[in-house]
């Protein structure tokens, strides 16, 4: 098991160190004039973002497990190679391998304008993974999947990167860009929904899976004062999704205060637009956070 003084002496830089974070698990710390920032090895898992003269942007349940083999509830868990559960085996972990196992880094870059660039990788089944996380003004996040295996045919697959944000009150929250949108709704029996032209408010349990939406969301905090926006790139679906009281209660890594203080906003390629591949072909899926002042739409 590598450690974060090897890990250190080939990739530390000037704004980035390795070290160990919550449960044993190792992390890089990042520390620059535009952001602080956190990622775990653990799931590749970025856990804090949070540029100068801002709040914390992700959030992060106080209830979260840091082990190997269980997921950390909140920051940005990567879903591959399924979303949700998967049809053909009840038994399989939630939204997949990926962010139940240590990752491998792979570089660590320093761009003076884009911020401090970390690239982690892993193999999964037939696909080899490649995330790059930059840390700079914005969080960029960008997902590359290729399929190495060339013994198959073509294989396909599942991905979310499920961005849990901090919000001072969801139920003062709004949501932009989704208007108009097909979404399946999770909540009500998986029925398929014509979204109004107004924004997305909430008033309870919200499980939604927008289709062929590839448009930039704005959320608005009115409590915080802010608003945060979520580009994507190579991304036809969006779920928004908060628990509320009774979801978050039948939760063990989710504190039953918590549900107020976040809401999801997830970049992802599901269901009807899981992504084919043939062998040597990749995909790249990414996102883009940004954080602007004031609780107006730009
Ligand atoms: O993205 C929304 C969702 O699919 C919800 O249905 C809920 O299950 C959430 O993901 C969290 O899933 P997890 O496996 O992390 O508890």
């Amino acid at each position: 098991m590598i450690s974060s003084e090897q890990l250190n002496d080939r990739f530390g830089v000037e704004g980035l160190r390795f070290g160990i974070g919550k449960g044993g698990l190792l992390k890089a710390d990042i520390d620059t004039d535009a952001c602080t920032g956190e990622i775990y090895l653990h799931g590749a898992h970025v856990t804090q973002f949070q540029p100068i003269g801002h709040q914390p942007v992700l959030w992060v349940s106080e209830k979260s497990l840091f082990t190997p083999g269980k997921a950390i509830r909140g920051g940005v868990p990567i879903c591959f190679p399924w979303f949700g559960g998967l049809a053909s085996d009840p038994t399989a972990p939630g939204h997949g391998w990926a962010r139940l196992r240590q990752w491998d880094i792979d570089s660590v870059q320093v761009n003076p304008t884009a911020g401090v660039s970390v690239t982690m990788t892993t193999e999964i089944d037939a696909f080899r993974l490649l995330y790059e996380v930059t840390f700079g003004l914005a969080l960029t996040m960008s997902l590359t999947v290729t399929l190495s295996d060339n013994s198959v045919v073509s294989a396909s697959f599942e991905e979310a990167l499920h961005t849990y944000l901090s919000v001072g009150n969801i139920g003062l929250v709004s949501i932009s860009g989704l208007e108009s949108a097909k979404y399946i709704d999770k909540v009500d029996k998986g029925s398929t929904k014509l979204a109004g032209e107004a924004t997305i408010r909430f008033d309870g349990e919200c499980d939604r899976v927008y289709l062929d939406t590839g448009t930039t969301c704005r959320l608005i905090d009115p409590e915080k004062n802010r608003m945060i926006e979520v580009a994507k790139s190579g991304s036809r679906n969006t779920v928004v999704w908060n628990p509320w009281i009774e979801k978050s209660s039948r939760m063990s890594d989710f504190g039953d205060d918590e549900w107020p203080k976040m809401v999801c906003i997830e970049t992802a390629n599901v269901g009807a637009t899981a992504i084919e591949l043939m062998p040597g072909q990749s995909h790249a899926m990414s996102t883009v956070i940004s954080v602007f002042d004031g609780a107006q739409q730009l």
